[in-house]
Order: structure tokens, then sequence, then C-alpha cells
């Protein structure tokens, strides 16, 4: 195994350093790739100089701000044409905490892809607000409905996938750029046959800095499930069974 750990970053500077710290005490045989999107915060700057330091540590900068989803795609490209496996992302304001990452890898010797759940025993949310809990269990809920995925947590980007899954499906037909992204890459895998694990984790709302969330972005998440039914529903693909 030669774990690549993406962490995207769009003005993450004040978490990104003992982030990067933290993941490799936890996964100490695995390298970070940061994607940074010319963060204005200067991530991007302070990126390099940790770099001169750490050699498991590498920056893949964009030139401005083209959403987390293509930002993961490009990390995984960067992470295939290097010989990396598994592939795991992550975000980089320690909503995901690098203590799960031994699970997760772990996990991801025996499933193509692995979850860090927040909706399995064990795991959860902290500091949520009424609204986020309803958003986030709710876009779960229409996910599981429309598309039936066998996991408890399909929005989440705490995941590891193995490569060979990743070079199997087809990532350049992935239409959303934003945060659907996760339910469109998880759909891929589901059609290409990959086998899926959760492991709980607690979402902590984000450490530090902004959040980046809109409206427009969960209304385009949503436009995206019923696309890919109707999708499935040409391909004549039925919905998965939770295990
Ligand atoms: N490279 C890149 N990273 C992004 C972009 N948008 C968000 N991110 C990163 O993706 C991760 C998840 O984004 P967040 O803004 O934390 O989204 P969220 O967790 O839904 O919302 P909050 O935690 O409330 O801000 C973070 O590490 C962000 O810095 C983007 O356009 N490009
Ligand atoms: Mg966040």
């Amino acid at each position: 195994m030669r774990p690549l750990i993406i962490a995207s970053t769009y003005n993450e500077r004040d978490n990104i350093e003992s982030l990067v710290r933290e993941i490799l005490i936890q996964a100490p045989q695995a390298n970070v790739l940061v994607v940074d999107d010319n963060s204005p915060d200067g991530t991007g700057q302070l990126v390099r100089e940790l770099m001169t330091k750490e050699s498991r540590l590498h920056l893949l900068a964009r030139p401005g701000k083209l959403g987390l989803g293509t930002a993961i795609l490009d990390g995984m490209r960067w992470g295939l044409e290097r010989g990396y496996d598994p592939i795991c992302t992550m975000d980089a304001d320690f909503s995901h905490h690098p203590k799960y990452l031994p699970a997760i890898l772990e996990g991801s010797k025996k499933y193509d892809v692995m979850i860090g759940s927040r909706y399995i025993p064990g795991g959860g949310t902290r500091n949520w607000g009424i609204h986020r809990k309803i958003l986030s269990k709710g876009s779960n809920l229409v996910s599981w409905i429309l598309l039936g995925f066998p996991v408890h947590d399909c929005t989440g980007c705490y995941r590891a996938y193995r490569a060979d899954l990743l070079r199997k499906i087809d990532r350049d037909s992935i239409k959303s750029s934003g945060y659907s992204f996760v339910e469109e890459v998880l759909e891929l895998c589901y059609r290409a046959g990959a086998t899926m694990g959760e492991t709980p984790i607690i979402f902590e709302d984000r450490r530090a800095g902004q959040s980046k969330i809109s409206k427009k972005e969960i209304f385009r998440a949503v436009g995206t499930l019923f696309r890919l039914r109707w999708q499935r529903i040409r391909l004549g693909i039925r919905p998965g069974r939770r295990s």
C-alpha cells in the first residue's frame, strides 16, 4: 500500500500546517497532496514553505477557485499517474479528523471504497445547528430513495478509493464541479460494482476559516441526484441495498 491523502483547500491557511502534521503522524506511510485553488489567504504559499522540510508533502496549485469536485478529480489523476494506492480524500478544515485515517486505510485493504461515516453506530456530528443536521440527513435520505447506495453516508468526502477502481470508472464523465461531486463519483463506483465499507467518524464543525457552501450548491446537488436516477432508469440499473 502506498496511500495518498488528498486535502483540497480554499483559504485554509489557519488549518493546513497542523492538518498535514497530524495526517503524517496518523499515517506515516502516506504522502499528502494539497490541491489549492490559488487561495487569497496564501494557503498554497504556506504549503510550498512546508514542502522544503517535508518530502511527503506535495502541492497541486490551480489558477483559481474551480470547485471541490474538480480539485478532487485533479488530485486523483495526479495520484494515479504516480502509482499511489489507495487514494484518500478529506476536507482540510479538521471536520475530517486525521485520527480516523488508520481505520479508513485499513478498511480500504478490504473494500474498493472505504467511507468515514457519520451515520453508523459510533459516528456522528458535533457543533452542528439544526439546519445543518436536517440538510445533511435530508440529502442522505434523498440519495437513498433515488439511488439506494449500500452505505449510510454518501454525502461526505472522507473516503479512500482503490486505484484500480478509479482507473476503471469514467472520471471524465463527471459533470458536477461542486459538492454533489461526492455522490456522482460514488454512483460511478457503484455502477462499476465496487465494494463499499464504512467506519464511524465524528464530523466536527470547521476549526477555523470561513464556510463556502451556498444555497445554489444545495439545489445543484439535488438536481444531480435526479439526473443520476434518470440515467439509471435509462440504463436499466436497479438501486442497491444496504448491507
Ligand atoms: N481546491 C478547492 N478546495 C475547495 C473548494 N471549495 C471548498 N474547498 C475545500 O473543500 C473542503 C470542504 O469545503 P468546506 O468549505 O469546508 O465545506 P463544508 O464542510 O461543506 O462547509 P463548512 O465546513 O461549513 O465551511 C475544505 O477543505 C475547503 O477548503 C474549491 O473550490 N477548490
Ligand atoms: Mg468543512
